[in-house]
């Protein structure tokens, strides 16, 4: 029987989805991408999941597009990266930003192509030490891809997005922190333990208000100031109308830490 080439495990409120092609450092092939859409689907529609976390196995988080099958002979039609990026990539990052809860990525180790930029459309990044970032699309020719011309220079600004897009330079974990990139580098051995408490944690919170939170951080990203406190208003509204709002409230006048259920 061929290896699951991702593995999804649900515990503590937590769906941990792990990339598992490590030896080639997880990068994707097609079937590779209908399991994770099968993965993520089953976490979504799963009312204990709060909270989502994603790794790489091996010493790899993930090396982006497995390039073993995108090899032409000379003059030969290759296959148009078109439909790859509408079929596989843009549903999945799209997948990511629409959860309707908190998605943490622990990069464990090198995270190139559309591997970085799969960890830069979660939520909250924490990396290994050891870890990279390498945009190494302008390697091969081709233009950063999942989301990473927006959410570059959104993160760090254009002039380092331009640089990084154009020199596909190794960005070390503590630099990507430095620069605001990521939310927090982690010593190696310390990365699942404390990705993992993050989780956990975020599962225990008003998840109905961390994904509007999130839908709101989400949308202001293009919404001039006058839509966006329009926006406010809205998800203020029916975060106003949650089970976990009025949990808070009471246990913050009772004295009391507060029992979230996440509705
Ligand atoms: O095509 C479409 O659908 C369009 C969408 C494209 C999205 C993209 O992601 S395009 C960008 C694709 N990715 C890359 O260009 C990165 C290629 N990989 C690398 O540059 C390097 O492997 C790394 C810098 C990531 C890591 O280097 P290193 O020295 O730590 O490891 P390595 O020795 O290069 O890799 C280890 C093995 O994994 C190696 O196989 P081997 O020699 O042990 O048999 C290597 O060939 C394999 N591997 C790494 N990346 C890929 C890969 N095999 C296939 N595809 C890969 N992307």
């Amino acid at each position: 029987m061929t290896e699951r080439t991702i593995l999804l495990a649900i515990a503590g409120g937590v769906a941990t989805v792990t990339l598992n092609r490590p030896d080639r450092l997880n990068s994707f092939t097609a079937a590779m991408h209908a399991e994770l859409r099968e993965a993520l689907a089953e976490a979504r529609e799963d009312a204990s999941v709060r909270c989502l976390l994603l790794t790489g196995a091996g010493r790899g988080f993930c090396a982006g597009q497995d390039l073993s099958d995108r090899a032409v002979a000379p003059g030969a039609q290759g296959p148009d990266l078109g439909v790859s990026i509408e079929t596989n990539y843009n549903p999945l990052v799209r997948s990511l930003r629409d959860l309707p809860m908190p998605v943490v990525c622990a990069v464990n180790g090198v995270a190139a192509g559309a591997g970085a930029n799969l960890a830069l459309a979660c939520d909250i990044v924490l990396a290994a030490r050891s870890a990279s970032f390498i945009q190494a699309f302008c390697k091969i020719g081709l233009i950063p891809d999942s989301g990473g011309t927006w959410t570059l220079p959104r993160l760090v600004g254009h002039a380092r997005a331009k640089g990084l897009a154009m020199l596909g330079e190794k960005l070390s974990a503590e630099q990507a922190e430095a620069w605001g990139m990521i939310w927090k580098v982690v010593d190696d051995e310390r990365l699942m333990d404390e990705a993992g408490a993050l989780a956990r944690h975020l599962a225990t919170q008003p998840t109905r208000g961390l994904a509007l939170t999130k839908q709101a951080l989400n949308a202001a990203s293009t919404n001039d100031l006058n839509t966006q406190l329009d926006l406010e208003r809205d998800l203020q509204r029916e975060a106003g109308r949650t089970e976990d709002y009025r949990e808070g409230v009471a246990a913050f006048v009772a004295k009391r830490a507060p029992n979230f259920e996440g509705r």
